[in-house]
């Protein structure tokens, strides 16, 4: 079985966690209090098993961080050597600091390939959408090289990627 390990990035309240956790089915905030705080404090590990379309087996291993500054050390200790990279951005927020520094250090540690994943878009309109996919797009030009596809889900209400 050939296994990928995939990590989170992305400003803080973004939906890195309920993204893996609609992909997964498994919650990576384990400890209370990040539960009670309802923010990501330490790394946090889920699984998915996918047949490829060549019948290959293969295992996702999910690497989700913090998106808080002050955790940015455990950001950096569970995003390094991962396979994949998913760029969370918040469709409602758009593009915030924490953005470009996760961007900046997925490329600084060569991670080679990102999926850009725009959450909540439930909480915009269609204009707003369009309006953060360019903002997106043009903070990408900084981020991790290869191939990579842009796609936008809500996962409060379970995954629905839609690529683009
Ligand atoms: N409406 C809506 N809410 C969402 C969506 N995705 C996540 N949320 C909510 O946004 C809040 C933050 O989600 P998290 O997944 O904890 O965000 P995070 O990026 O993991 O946050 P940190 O790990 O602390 O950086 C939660 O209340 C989620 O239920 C979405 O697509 N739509
Ligand atoms: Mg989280």
């Amino acid at each position: 079985m050939k296994a990928v390990i995939v990590g989170t990035a992305g400003h803080i309240d973004h939906g890195k966690s309920a993204l893996v956790r609609a992909l997964t089915g498994t919650d990576p905030d384990r400890l209370e209090e990040e539960k009670r705080r309802g923010i990501t404090i330490d790394i946090g590990f889920a699984n998915l098993d996918l047949t490829a379309p060549s019948g290959e087996k293969l295992r996702l291993g999910f690497v989700d961080v913090p998106g808080h500054e002050r955790f940015v050390r455990n950001m950096l200790a569970g995003i390094g050597g991962i396979d994949l990279v998913l760029l969370v951005v918040a469709a409602d927020e758009s593009v915030k600091p924490q953005t470009l520094e996760h961007f900046d250090i997925c490329r600084l540690l060569s991670v080679q390939r990102g999926i850009t994943v725009l959450t909540k878009r439930d909480l915009v309109d269609a204009d707003t959408l369009e309006v953060v996919r360019m903002e997106v797009a043009s903070a990408r030009s900084a981020g991790p090289r290869g191939s990579s596809r842009a796609s936008h889900c809500r996962t409060a209400h379970g995954a629905e990627p839609g690529w683009g």
